[in-house]
């Protein structure tokens, strides 16, 4: 059984969060010689404080059984249920768990990159928080790695995909902006069947040095567009439903997207 149950008080106060990084959003290369580290997992929170707990639950266990060695990463844009000081109480029981406090940035996709500029991993990958993604794929997009993918995506729109009971409505507006993306950015929407997931893994050495610049949500599309990836593979995972608190997408989430593949278009 990993996490113990929430300590609070002194012990709590010599838990230390990580910095944010500062500046370009640009991710180092690696100096191998200070780390064993091979999987550096970001989980992205906003307002998750009843769901981070069961997340690295989970998620350790699993990777925990797979023999990977890996190192948690929580990149909390200071939310106001105070996921970050949640997160940041696990810390004491699990070591390979870190977290850092955003205080003067925001959005999602930022949110990642920071998480990956204090990465020692020669893989970088990412998950959502509220168990939407289910950590039991893991397994299988290391492996793809491993076989030589340069990027593992977890995909709703291949064999074993799926998004649960998403209404119509829900699954009109995610087509509508992939086949708007293919429209405006067709080379890098184009290039495989789910570009708007956020479970992936890449290769640190694809993305080393490069200048990123995302917006919104999509960091899968800015990965797409400025990295250096080629051989992509994707694996089926059904999209869970949300439970606990109510979703971050609004339509600005929409308007940041379009303004993103302007951006990539217009380079
Ligand atoms: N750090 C940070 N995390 C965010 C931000 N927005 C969303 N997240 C996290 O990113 C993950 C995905 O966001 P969600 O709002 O769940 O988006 P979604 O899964 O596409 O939509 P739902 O199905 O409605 O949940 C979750 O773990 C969120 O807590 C943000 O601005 N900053
Ligand atoms: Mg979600």
């Amino acid at each position: 059984m990993m996490a113990k149950s929430l300590t609070r008080g002194s012990a709590d106060r010599d838990l230390k969060l990580i910095p944010t990084p500062t500046g370009a959003l640009r991710i180092a290369k690696l100096d191998r010689s200070d780390s064993a580290t091979r999987l550096s997992l970001v989980l992205p929170t906003f307002n998750e404080a009843q769901n981070i707990e069961p997340m690295i639950e989970a998620v350790s266990e699993t990777l925990d059984r797979s023999g990977i060695d890996y190192e948690l990463i929580v990149v909390d844009d200071d939310s106001p249920d105070g996921t970050w000081r949640r997160a940041l109480s696990l810390t004491g029981s699990i070591p390979k768990l870190r977290v850092m406090r955003r205080l003067k940035e925001r959005g999602l996709a930022t949110a990642i990159i920071r998480g990956w500029q204090v990465s020692c991993g020669d893989v970088l990958g990412v998950l959502d928080a509220d168990l939407q993604h289910p950590p039991e794929i893991l397994p299988r997009l290391w492996n793809q790695i491993e076989s030589g993918a340069d990027i593992a995506v977890g995909s709703r729109h291949v064999a074993g995909g799926g998004v649960s009971n998403w209404s119509l409505r829900r699954r009109l507006i995610s087509r509508t902006a992939q086949a708007i993306g293919l429209v405006i950015l067709p080379e890098v929407v184009g290039r495989m069947s789910d570009p708007m997931s956020g479970y992936l893994m890449v290769r640190r050495d694809k993305l080393a040095d490069v200048m990123l610049k995302p917006l919104g949500y999509k960091i899968l599309i800015e990965i797409l567009a400025r990295g250096e990836v080629r051989k992509i593979s994707e694996v089926g995972y059904v999209f869970q439903e949300r439970w606990g608190n109510r979703s971050k997408v609004t339509w600005r989430s929409y308007r940041d997207y379009l303004l993103h593949l302007g951006r990539l278009r217009f380079r």
